[in-house]
């Protein structure tokens, strides 16, 4: 593109400098490294802040967080200014690397801000750019006395988190219960609340606590919830049930609006319910679909439901339960709970429900249908459901390791209508084929889009590629996957999502690597294309990536 610059018409030019020179603040990057030894101004890696404290804030700047801790609580006080961002972003060798001063140890280690971390305004993003699941994430923020980890002032701009690990006190700390993340904006907020990719847990009441998330459609949402991790919440109510924990707290006196939560684990949470959609509030447009919700032990994490809308709500209308998968849930009912009496359009399909209590069947929904119940528990397991399927045995690959995904035999797998109307891709990503729908939060086999990047979201599977590549399939060469961690498991796909290999770093005398004949589980060689390949390791590390065999 360089080279064309001279034909752009001189008059752009100069309506170029004159923009330029109005606009009141130029975008910058500054620097934020404890143990730096320099001037302590933020001007490079050498003079960065050494503290969160030290930083003066300033609107359009984005601040690059080196790997270390920072032992203070953090308050950013920065008046809004248009729509100026202030942009946190953990250190990273995509934007940093090639800078004065800069050393890979920055974006390897986690940056750690061992304190609360208050927000006055918005049009605020931070992100920690690594990390999924409960592992690798870039930033965390860990709080141990009784506050919420990240707090936002009230106020209608967008505030947009990304993987950060937020560690609360404690599932049952204290006595005052405490939140993950808090905000109660004021009014319609385009594309406000933006959560992704976070781990949320060790939190006393609410996992996440918002009002007013208000959209004006699901393309400009008031929230978009979305490959989360909320777990471990609640427990402040065990010791002082007056407190009311839950998973995800909606709106009190309040209004909420064109709300996304997709594509998240909700685990080990004490509450009425992993998501509540409080009294005196008025609640539309929320669309929940492709989430699972398990527990690990059933006697401790008590639920009263599994969703709930209260019967003290201004009103209730419009809210989508698609395509969830319930499993071991505990307490006395994991049910769709509508105590408004004449809400509209709360409907409840493709969801999956196994070893869950059922004292209470679901409450006033406008409509089921394709919902799959397997050995559940209680007087008021539902029954006469539109198209209501169940299973002859557990439909998961591996129950007890909570990985919720499909059996091959599982009447689970086409069992569910076509919702491609509102989404096409399950947990994972994959695509949905059209007519063909899985009930549950994943699609068995589901095509990986082609397109996808490779997931670069647990650290220790950062350096890890194929080579060589592409790997052209001849007698006697192998593809090598290289820089694993000990133990790493490799699954191998076609483009149909099947499987085609498992192989072991084990099985290579633990060096790191595996190495792949190019041939499927009969023995016999795979034709030419696109494969993907899943890397995982005993910890819960993954990494997702694809290669292409030629012949
Ligand atoms: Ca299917």
């Amino acid at each position: 593109m360089k080279k064309r610059l001279s034909q752009i018409p001189h008059i752009l030019l100069v309506l170029l400098g004159v923009f330029f020179i109005c606009k009141p603040s130029l975008a910058a990057n500054y620097y934020i490294r404890a143990g730096a030894s320099g001037a302590n101004n933020g001007s490079s890696w050498a003079n960065a802040w050494t503290t969160f404290g030290a930083v003066t804030w300033a609107r359009g700047n984005t601040y690059f967080v080196a790997g270390g801790s920072y032992n203070e609580d953090v308050t950013i006080t920065t008046a809004e200014s248009g729509a100026n961002w202030i942009i946190i972003k953990k250190a990273n060798a995509v934007d940093n690397s090639g800078e004065a001063g800069w050393n890979a140890s920055y974006a390897d280690i986690q940056a750690v801000i061992n304190g609360k971390f208050v927000i006055y305004n918005g049009y605020f993003e931070m992100d920690g750019v690594t990390g999924s699941g409960m592992s690798g994430h870039g930033i965390k923020i860990s709080v141990t006395a009784s506050a919420s980890v990240l707090a936002f002032s009230s106020g209608a701009s967008p505030r947009h988190l990304h993987r950060l690990d937020l560690q609360g006190p404690g599932f049952d700390f204290g006595s005052a219960g405490t939140d993950g993340i808090y905000y109660n904006s004021t009014a319609a907020n385009s594309k406000g609340l933006y959560i992704s990719y976070c781990w949320i847990h060790e939190i006393p009441r609410n996992g996440v606590s918002v009002g007013n998330v208000i959209g004006t459609s699901y393309s400009d949402y008031g929230m978009l919830f979305e490959n989360n991790v909320l777990g471990r919440t609640g427990g402040v109510a065990i010791a002082y049930p007056a407190i009311h924990g839950q998973g995800m707290q909606i709106a009190y006196s309040q209004t909420d609006s064109y709300n996304i939560i997709r594509n998240n684990a909700f685990y080990n949470i004490y509450s009425q319910a992993p998501i509540s959609y409080l009294g005196l509030g008025t609640h539309s447009n929320s669309r929940i679909y492709n989430n699972v919700f398990y527990s690990t032990d059933p006697s401790i994490y008590s639920l009263a439901s599994a969703i709930y809308m209260h019967n003290l709500s201004v009103s209730v209308a419009d809210i989508y339960v698609y395509n969830n998968t319930f499993y071991n849930l505990g307490g006395y009912a994991s049910h769709i709970r509508n105590d408004f009496v004449g809400a509209t359009n709360i409907e409840v399909k493709n969801n999956l429900w196994v070893n869950c209590p059922f004292g209470q069947r679901h409450t006033n929904i406008t409509a089921t249908a394709n919902n799959d119940y397997y050995n559940n528990y209680g007087v008021n397991i539902p029954s006469g459901e539109t198209n209501q399927k169940t299973e002859t045995a557990d439909p998961f690959i591996n129950s007890t390791g909570y990985d919720l995904h499909l059996k091959p035999g599982a009447n689970a797998r086409d069992g569910g209508i076509d919702l491609s109307a509102i989404f096409s891709t399950d947990k994972d990503g994959a695509s949905r084929p059209p007519g063909l729908w899985d009930i549950g939060a994943y699609e068995y086999g589901g095509v990986l889009p082609p397109s996808l990047p490779p997931d670069t979201g647990s650290a220790v599977f950062n350096k890890t590629k194929t080579y060589p590549s592409p790997f052209k399939l001849e007698a006697g060469k192998t593809l090598k996957i290289i820089e694993l961690p000990l133990n790493a498991v490799i699954k191998i796909y076609n483009m149909n999502g099947v499987l085609i290999k498992e192989l072991k770093e084990t099985d290579f005398n633990n060096s790191g690597y595996v190495e792949w004949d190019g041939k499927d589980q009969n023995n016999e060689p795979v034709s030419r294309g696109i494969y993907y390949y899943s890397a995982s390791d005993e910890k819960g590390n993954k990494k997702t990536g694809k290669f292409t065999v030629l012949k």
